[in-house]
């Protein structure tokens, strides 16, 4: 006669949110820019675990933000292998979903940090609902995983101990080099200036607007804050702009007027590579 086989128990796995402490960090690391690399190899040995465009999130829990990570670049090819060989596997120890963004700044005009990282919030957030945004250079790797590139109830200062700082900030109101913001402490502040051309004060800009908005700065202590930074000669188009020191006096005044509010440009190109999503972007940059 005829035998019912009974269907085996569907099993149903609900992901549980990822532990407040991530737990395979492993504390300080061994970083160091002698080794030569090719972006090959940066692919062969984390590419099986992204996806398209630089994208991770842990298989087995849900992570507890969506971050992404904007980098403001030009011409740093060299630095951005090293970039992605060190940190694509701290992020994922960090266990977080997260997404690298490459925000290339388009031609020879003089270079524009802040507007990229403007340009680079904008075309993310088209991507994907992130929740928090870490702004990084280019040529900066932290020396402890601990350092969890999330946001946090204050606006973050993550870059608190570089080797060329002798590990200590430069100044008590530094917030150059890497920070991290939630979309909401972002917006409060109207993004970033647009108007820093060359090199300098911008970050400085950014933590008056922080302050002047009633909000502090949050910051990893100076052991899990080491960073180091890769040598490199003075960049051509990023000359230190004698306005930029004027600018910053006025920033209670401008910051209203200045800012992902008035955010103009263009987008030339959007690539999907393995290891990070690479927008090539024309920001009216003056000659
Ligand atoms: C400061 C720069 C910062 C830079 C740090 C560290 C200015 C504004 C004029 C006072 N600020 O002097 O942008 O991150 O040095 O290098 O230039």
């Amino acid at each position: 006669s005829h035998i019912e086989t009974p269907m085996p128990p569907t099993k149903i796995t609900t992901l549980g949110r990822c532990p407040e402490t991530p737990p395979d960090l492993v504390g300080p690391m061994l970083v160091e820019f002698a080794s030569k690399r090719t972006l090959d190899q940066v692919k062969e040995q984390y590419g099986y675990a992204l996806q398209q465009g630089g994208r991770y999130k842990p298989s087995d829990c849900i992570a507890q933000q969506k971050v992404a990570i904007i980098i403001a670049f030009r011409n740093r090819h060299e630095h951005l292998i090293y970039w992605l060989h060190y940190l694509h596997p701290i992020l994922m120890r960090q266990q977080l979903d997260y997404t690298v963004y490459v925000i290339n700044q388009d031609g020879e005009g003089v270079f524009n940090r802040a507007k990229l990282m403007n340009a680079g919030y904008v075309e993310a957030m088209k991507e994907y609902d992130y929740d928090c945004f870490v702004f990084s250079d280019i040529d900066l790797v932290p020396m402890d995983d601990r350092n969890l590139y999330r946001c946090f109830d204050n606006p973050r200062h993550l870059a608190v101990a570089m080797d060329k700082f002798n590990f200590n900030l430069p100044y008590n109101s530094y917030f150059g080099g890497v920070s991290a913001l939630s979309k909401s402490q972002y917006l409060k502040i109207n993004g970033f200036p647009n108007t820093y051309w060359g090199w300098g004060g911008e970050d400085d800009d950014i933590y008056g607007r922080i302050v002047f908005r009633g909000m502090s700065i949050s910051r990893p202590d100076s052991v899990i804050g080491k960073y180091r930074m890769i040598k490199h000669n003075r960049d051509l188009h990023n000359e230190a702009n004698p306005e930029n020191p004027g600018k910053l006096r006025q920033t209670a005044q401008t910051m209203d007027k200045d800012g992902l509010n008035s955010l103009k440009y263009t987008v030339k190109e959007i690539k999907k590579d393995v290891l990070y999503t690479f927008i090539n972007v024309d920001i009216e940059a003056p000659i």
